[in-house]
């Protein structure tokens, strides 16, 4: 329980904590939680948040690259809307709480308003990005960037792990490829984006603060690394001849950590996939691929270091005489959040009785692709011990009730930015 905080009976945030662990249980294994883009657990999840839109008062359907929209009309159809959103996909061995949350609170805050039979000067859409996490295939955001107007095409012909195109992933999806485009919104049609989400870090819980204001996203590049040297006999070749392409992957990555934990600015790397081929005991590994991540606190602190981390995998590719692929698969520069909707939601945060607090994010959002054609606006939720992309991730039931009540009074208070 968070500390000191009331929870009402019938409170949103025991509806939110209850249909949390529905969707939850929707993985594509029985014992960790892995629902990747365009998966038949990601149909089975979208229909089940399509039912609550719809209870909710929306009008809901899956739009043409797989998110959910609800959409709640204001005191006339057809308004601009404030629109609410974040992803329900995950990464492998998920937490319940990453991306739903958002999803979630922000239908109940919309079936809250539809039990009290209250209509705003403006429409409310909610949406579910079908990918963010980028598990499945080589980008990341791809639900917001369709909505964005700014899929790139060219992803369609990328493969997941197992060979299968995004293309022929939309296909079996009952998806149009070609169609993507419908997707996309105007920015004259969007008041604002806001996200709720959970922090994915330990600041709220050291400030004991159930909720904070997000000032801004940081950016992250991402990038796919293959060396190649030559297999060969575990016994026969002698170890200076050989060209082991795992123990050259293995100084790279020690290259990258070293290199990270020697920054004293915020600088952040990981390797969090790595597959070395042809993968026996007896053979020396001939070809490694691997992912690196890297964020820093400002886009040119980590320009500069994507720049000095390739130098160091392609100085250590060329002594060890292996071939190197190494591509950019994503960028995204830091989105910072509007001062106006910081403000309306420090408002809302006062209003709840809470101190408010500023913090930026670390991780990545949809709002990083929404930022595009419309002002951001996100509201963090603390999370326990600030542990995320993990199963351990866990919301307190009354964090997730602060968390909402604020949403819901940022929704009833919003103001459009005077023009
Ligand atoms: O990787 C990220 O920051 C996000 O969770 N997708
Ligand atoms: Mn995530
Ligand atoms: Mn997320």
């Amino acid at each position: 329980m968070g500390a000191g905080i009331a929870v009402r009976n019938n409170s949103l945030g025991e509806e939110v904590v209850r249909r949390i662990t529905e969707l939850g249980g929707i993985s594509e294994d029985a014992d960790t939680l892995t629902r990747v883009y365009l998966s038949k657990e990601l149909r089975t999840a979208a229909d089940l948040i399509l039912g609550w839109m719809r209870s909710a008062g929306m009008h809901a359907h899956l739009d043409a690259v797989g998110n959910v929209c609800g959409r709640y009309e204001g005191e006339r159809p057809g308004l601009p809307c404030l629109m609410l959103g974040s992803h329900y996909d995950t990464v492998r061995d998920a937490g319940k709480w990453d991306g739903p949350l958002g999803v979630i609170t922000a239908i109940s805050c919309v079936a809250e308003l539809n039990r009290r039979g209250r209509r705003l000067p403006f429409a409310i859409e909610v949406v579910g990005f079908a990918d963010e996490e980028g598990v499945r295939f080589a980008s990341t955001l791809l639900g917001s960037r369709a909505v964005a107007g700014t899929f790139d095409e060219s992803v369609l012909a990328t493969r997941d792990r197992d060979g299968v195109s995004m293309r022929d992933a939309l296909v079996q999806f009952g998806l149009d490829p070609d169609h993507i485009g419908a997707a996309a919104r105007m920015r004259r049609e969007l008041l604002a984006y806001l996200e709720l989400h959970i922090e994915q870090g330990p600041v709220l819980e050291a400030q004991n603060l159930p909720v904070g204001v997000v000032t801004a996203i940081a950016g992250a590049t991402r990038l796919a690394a293959r060396l190649t040297g030559i297999a060969g006999h575990a016994g026969t070749v002698p170890m200076a001849l050989r060209r082991d392409a795992l123990s050259g992957a293995a100084e790279c990555i020690t290259a990258i950590e070293q290199f990270c934990r020697t920054d004293t600015n915020g600088l952040v790397g990981t390797v969090g996939y790595l597959h070395a081929k042809p993968g026996a005991t007896n053979v020396i590994p001939g070809q490694v691929s691997f992912t690196i991540d890297i964020r820093a606190p400002t886009d040119a602190h980590r320009k500069r270091a994507v720049a000095d981390i390739v130098r160091q995998i392609e100085a250590i590719a060329k002594r060890r005489d292996l071939s190197l692929q190494l591509d950019v698969t994503h960028e995204n520069r830091t989105a910072p959040c509007a001062p106006w909707l910081k403000e309306q939601i420090a408002h809302a945060i006062a209003a709840e009785g809470f101190s408010v607090f500023e913090l930026p994010s670390g991780a990545g959002h949809d709002g990083m692709a929404m930022i595009d054609i419309a002002d951001v606006g996100m509201i963090f939720v603390r999370c326990r011990g600030g542990i995320s992309h993990n199963p351990a991730e866990h919301v307190e039931l009354a964090d997730a009730d602060a968390g909402a009540r604020v949403l819901l009074r940022v929704i009833e208070n919003f103001r459009p930015r005077e023009s």
